[in-house]
């Protein structure tokens, strides 16, 4: 007995998946099991883990060219070697990243192609400039606050080595995220032309934030089978308004605004409402037409293209004790 397979809106070709495996993975899914790598699952699964998975990957790695343009012209020794080391570790989580999704039968190199051949997202917010130092607190606070809002509901994922990767990733976000804060108190604290820098990254930085978590529930055309399938614990629309909630009362204890007229709480709902967001602006940036795009990924090539030679001889210092073991192997 077959079916087709439910998820309509995969863009894969369509697999006729086997009934009685499908229902099966079904149930698994619904009583909240791990799916590991050696496990039956849906093509349309494994495709929607690769699509999620990667783009997340590719979001660490670019996402470390914003920060990455202070380490030089951080304002003290203190602040340069934590602002390195946060970098460094957005470079480990992608390669964390890419272990998993290279456990669903996809090569480093594929991913690796489809990032620079611009074919593969990464999240928009990295297509946003980095204007001044409060920009660092901003992406620390605000970015790193929202990726955790996300990725706290990916440790309980359905696929292991993507929750697992989670766990580990989301206790240095945490560092990540109160070291931004901690730059933007010190700064809202400071003189006034330091307090009108912090304001500023926070008008620049808000809404694009609001936009990390995707588009609204109504027009998500994955939510409804990674929903079910539990790879996502909380639709796009609940995980903005959990970070709103919790970064208001945060921006209001710094002393800042938000640059949103409207935002106001509601006694009924218990909730900050914002204004409209523009998602003209989203589709703009998801189009390749953000302020930063093409700049990421040309920085991108380049580092691609300088490192080579690192990949070169690794690959002949590989080959080199593969040849050595082969005796001692055969004995
Ligand atoms: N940017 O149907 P949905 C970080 C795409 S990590 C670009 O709702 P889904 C750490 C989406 O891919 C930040 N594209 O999709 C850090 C899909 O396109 P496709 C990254 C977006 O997957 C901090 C289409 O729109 N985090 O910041 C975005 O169910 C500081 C339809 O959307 C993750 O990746 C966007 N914002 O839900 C590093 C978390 N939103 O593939 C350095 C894992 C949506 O059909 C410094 N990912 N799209 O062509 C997820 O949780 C989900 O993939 C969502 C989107 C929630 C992002």
């Amino acid at each position: 007995m077959y079916a087709q397979a439910l998820d309509q809106k995969d863009k894969g070709p369509v697999v006729v998946e086997d009934a009685e495996k499908m229902a099966r993975f079904e149930a698994r899914c619904a009583a909240d099991d791990k799916i590991e790598p050696k496990d039956w699952m849906p093509q349309a699964y494994r495709r929607t883990l690769i699509r999620q998975i990667s783009q997340h990957a590719h979001s660490e790695i670019i996402g470390m060219q914003p920060e990455g343009n202070y380490i030089t012209r951080a304002p003290s020794l203190k602040r340069k070697a934590v602002l390195i080391s946060k970098v460094q570790d957005e470079g480990g989580h992608g390669l964390y990243l890419y272990s998993a999704a290279e456990t669903l039968g996809v090569t480093r190199e594929e991913l690796t192609d489809a990032l620079l051949s611009g074919k593969a997202k990464y999240s928009s917010i990295f297509n946003y400039p980095t204007l001044t130092w409060a920009d660092m607190g901003a992406v620390g606070w605000l970015v790193d606050g929202a990726a955790i809002m996300n990725q706290i509901a990916l440790c309980r994922c359905s696929y292991g080595p993507y929750a697992r990767a989670m766990i580990r990733i989301c206790k240095e976000e945490s560092f990540h995220q109160r070291q931004g804060y901690e730059i933007m108190l010190t700064l809202a604290r400071g003189s006034t032309a330091q307090k009108e820098m912090a304001q500023d990254a926070l008008n620049r930085f808000w809404w694009p934030c609001l936009m990390m978590f995707g588009p609204p529930d109504a027009v998500s055309e994955h939510s409804d089978a990674s929903m079910r399938w539990k790879i996502k614990r909380f639709s796009n629309d609940d995980l903005r308004q959990k970070f709103i909630d919790a970064t208001v009362p945060q921006g209001h204890f710094l002393g800042l605004t938000f640059p949103d007229p409207e935002l106001k709480f509601k006694e009924a709902t218990g909730h900050w409402e914002t204004g409209p967001i523009d998602w003209s602006e989203f589709s703009q940036v998801l189009a390749g037409e953000g302020p930063c795009n093409r700049q990421r990924l040309r920085v991108r090539r380049q580092t691609e293209a300088e490192g080579a030679w690192v990949r070169e001889a690794a690959r002949v210092h590989a080959a080199k004790r593969a040849k050595r073991k082969l005796p001692a192997a055969a004995e």
